[in-house]
């Protein structure tokens, strides 16, 4: 193959792509991710689908359960029966490592103290500066809470219920189990996707911030 040196240049020049999260990844209530070139809507219902194992339509406790444990299954590397903390690195920077750009950068970028005041982010440096921070996602939206139904930021930790740094199969099980029930509104013990709230989705350049529509003082 030949480049011109045009060509060479421009590529010399293009920074690393990063993987976007783009519109097609969803994240399980317990943290795994889905990935789909055809939308976030498939990857939604890859999950529910891989789930519902009786296959009639909708997700049950039960079945919420051993997926959980179906996906313990894969974290817990060494099969000890515990997320250690290099198991949940792995989680964290392998798995789905989408859900820590945006806390870190949310964090170097004092994002989580900018809650209530924008000001200064109208300019369009310093707008796209807080869109690669927070994707475009409403503040509070941290991690995986921005690609999952309830908004929790690591879905994986925070289910270390004895707060022993590790996160056990019973541990995972049981706030599997936790989690249906905060998902299952009408309390019938079955989820049906019509039940599962909207998915957060994030603002882009076409959509104002709210400071946008204020008169700037000159
Ligand atoms: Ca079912
Ligand atoms: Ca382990
Ligand atoms: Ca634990």
């Amino acid at each position: 193959m030949f480049l011109t040196l045009p060509a060479l240049l421009l590529l010399a020049a293009a920074p690393p792509a990063p993987a976007p999260p783009g519109p097609g990844l969803f994240i399980s209530p317990m943290g795994e991710p889905f990935r789909s070139p055809a939308g976030q809507g498939e990857a939604l219902g890859a999950w529910i689908a891989g789930a519902d194992t009786d296959k009639d339509g909708a997700l049950s406790r039960p079945e919420v359960e051993a997926d959980a444990a179906r996906f313990y299954a894969t974290l817990d590397v060494d099969k000890n029966g515990e997320i250690d903390p290099a198991e949940l690195t792995r989680y964290e920077s392998e798995v789905a490592p989408e859900i820590q750009l945006g806390r870190q950068m949310g964090n170097v970028l004092g994002i989580g103290r900018r809650r209530g005041g924008d000001k200064g982010w109208g300019k369009d440096g310093r707008r796209s500066e807080w869109e690669r921070a927070t994707g475009g996602y409403d503040e509070g939206l941290e991690g995986a809470g921005r690609y999952s139904f309830l908004n929790i930021p690591e879905p994986v930790i925070s289910a270390d219920l004895d707060l022993n740094r590790g996160v056990s199969r019973a541990e995972f099980v049981q706030t599997a189990g936790q989690r249906f029930l905060m998902l299952d509104k009408n309390r019938d013990g079955r989820l049906t996707r019509g039940e599962l709230p909207p998915l957060p989705q994030p603002r882009t350049r076409s959509v104002p911030l709210k400071h946008e529509n204020r008169p700037h003082p000159s």
